[in-house]
């Protein structure tokens, strides 16, 4: 018997051999992807993020977390919690930033400030965000607010393009840009503060199939290095962290492949929505 009549009747009479190798292919993907998320994780997180955390406290009392509702924000927020530094959470669901609020301020004992913001608004929020930072002893910006594609696509097949492109550019590049521009300079007034921003391989490697994506990424880092020289030796650090250890670049032959079987997954999974 075929894996693939053995997985039939669990894909419901789906008889498509190329589908159920795709589906079988993407499994194994998923799960890969899963684990060296939780290993990146347990390294540069709570490795990383641990070893530069016995001096966090003293770039400030304060640190400004974006998009840290779930995954590696989340996770991020409640070790620097657990570091005893004061977190503003901002993300754009309130219900979750309340409930993250609420842990910090019950299992660290710290104070918590949340600012409702959505991110692919652009610039229109950050002179909110401002004026409610004003006057806080900052001493952590983690820029970890991103979008990525909902599956690698061709940049004409994009759906809803432009709207998509607008998205991830303000969630990308105008996020990371203005948030720094808000914080940077008390910061450099009082000479200390650290900048984390999360990297990823595409911004390194030019990565098609998530063009855009990259693109953001490639500015990410740039605008960093640049900074990291202007300001590095004025007391600000800036560190980076991997959320994943698969590079991308090594995924595209995969997803090349299989492009029509995430196509036709992400347009089941959009019409289940819209039902
Ligand atoms: C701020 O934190 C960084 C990273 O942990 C550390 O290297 C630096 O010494 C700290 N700055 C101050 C003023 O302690
Ligand atoms: C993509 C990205 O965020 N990259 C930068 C993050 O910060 C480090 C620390 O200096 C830079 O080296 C990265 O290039």
């Amino acid at each position: 018997m075929s894996s693939a009549s053995i997985l039939r009747p669990i894909l419901g009479g789906c008889t498509d051999g190329l589908v159920i190798a795709g589906i079988l292919a993407m499994s194994y993907i998923a799960v890969k992807l899963s684990w060296s998320i939780i290993t990146g994780l347990k390294t540069f997180v709570f490795a990383r993020a641990l070893g530069l955390s016995m001096n966090l406290k003293k770039n400030g009392s304060w640190a400004v977390i974006t998009g840290c509702t779930d995954g590696i924000g989340k996770a991020l927020a409640q070790q620097i919690a657990a570091e005893g530094l004061n977190c503003v959470l901002i993300s754009r669901t309130k219900s979750k930033l309340e409930d993250l609020a609420k842990e910090l301020e019950t299992v660290n004992k710290v104070k918590t400030m949340i600012i409702v913001a959505d991110f692919s608004d652009g610039f229109e929020i950050y002179p909110d965000i401002q004026q409610k930072l004003e006057g806080l002893d900052i001493g952590v910006l983690v820029n970890n607010v991103g979008l990525s594609y909902p599956y690698p696509e061709y940049f004409l097949e994009l759906p809803n393009r432009d709207q998509f492109l607008k998205d991830l550019i303000n969630v990308n590049v105008v996020s990371t840009t203005m948030m720094i521009s808000v914080v940077l300079p008390g910061m450099a007034e009082r000479k200390r503060g650290v900048v984390i921003n999360v990297s990823s391989h595409a911004g390194m490697i030019p990565t098609p199939l998530i063009s855009s994506y990259s693109a953001t990424k490639a500015y990410v880092e740039f605008l960093t290095l640049c900074l990291e020289s202007e300001y590095g030796s004025r007391g600000i650090t800036f560190q980076r962290f991997f959320s994943s250890r698969v590079p991308e670049g090594l995924m595209i032959e995969h997803f090349k492949s299989n492009l029509n079987v995430y196509r036709k997954k992400a347009k089941q999974r959009l019409a289940a929505k819209s039902d």
